[in-house]
């Protein structure tokens, strides 16, 4: 919600709040799925809303970009078509279009104004959009992946919360059409929520991640701009069996040398994690 020139993100319960002076209101409008707002702070740069919650800022996407993106990519084995569920503001795309044996990226991203909202506002981040290997369908992320059988190499959950059209990414019958649609050696990650102020709905999801694909590897990662400042991920290989801490040490350094985050050091540190969280999975 806006109050003078603050927004505020609640945290559940209302027992706290996450606030940016807002300078300017730059766009606010409603799609058949959200509301949307674009504003300006003049450290953060623009900042896009979805239903009052934050999705990105200018200047630190690159926290959850990179790591949403880097890790599953270095640890597919030769991933050359990327679907991305979700992420219209089309940073995931930029980060995947990074790795040079890419040739086909999807975007599917239920709500159109997302898309045209970010290239109007975040142009510099949503650039990647126009390039020749990226395919967009504006369209039920759920639905698109029913229909695919062992076509992917890397398959990126770029969501919201679990809370409106998104609650259906989260659940067991999703994640398991999102493993038929990988190739061998195909690898998924999702965004999974903040360990730190909802531990059980990350235990959760990650519990039905491993159930539809015999494996589920939570990482870490600070962002700054969200409830907590600590996110988590889920990291899971079609095939069983796999260390998550073996990975094509050759890309990740290559892509490293491009990113603002990510580097391999970063990549093994990020499963390491706390024994609070431990002993919640
Ligand atoms: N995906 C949203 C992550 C969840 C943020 N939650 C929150 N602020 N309560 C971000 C999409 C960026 N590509």
């Amino acid at each position: 919600m806006m109050k003078d020139d603050w927004f505020i993100e609640e945290y559940k319960d209302q027992v706290g709040a996450l606030s940016f002076r807002v300078e300017e209101l730059l766009f606010e409008g409603k799609s058949p799925y959200q509301d949307i707002k674009v504003v300006y702070n003049p450290f953060f740069g623009n900042i896009m809303l979805l239903d009052d919650l934050v999705m990105l800022t200018e200047k630190d996407e690159f926290f959850y970009h990179d790591m949403l993106v880097h890790v599953p990519m270095v640890s597919a084995a030769n991933p050359e078509q990327v679907l991305i569920i979700g992420g219209g503001d089309g940073c995931s795309v930029r980060e995947a279009l990074k790795h040079k044996s890419v040739n086909r990226v999807v975007l599917c991203e239920i709500d159109e104004m997302v898309i045209n909202v970010a290239r109007e506002y975040f142009p510099g981040l949503a650039s990647m959009l126009n390039d020749q290997r990226v395919e967009i369908r504006v369209g039920d992320g759920i639905e698109y992946t029913k229909s695919l059988q062992s076509e992917f190499d890397c398959i990126l959950i770029d969501s919201t919360d679990p809370i409106g059209p998104a609650v259906g990414l989260f659940t067991i019958e999703f994640y398991a059409n999102v493993r038929d649609a990988l190739r061998e050696g195909g690898v998924m990650s999702a965004q999974t929520e903040s360990p730190a102020w909802r531990l059980e709905d990350v235990a959760v999801i990650r519990s039905n991640i491993e159930k539809a694909f015999g494996n589920a590897h939570l990482y870490l990662c600070p962002i700054p701009c969200y409830p907590s400042g600590l996110w988590s991920f889920t990291l899971s290989f079609k095939a069983h069996g796999k260390d998550p801490l073996v990975f094509d040490m050759e890309r990740a350094n290559a892509v490293a040398g491009d990113c603002t985050y990510y580097n391999p050091e970063v990549h093994k540190a990020a499963f390491a994690l706390p024994n609070f969280i431990r002993k919640a999975l």
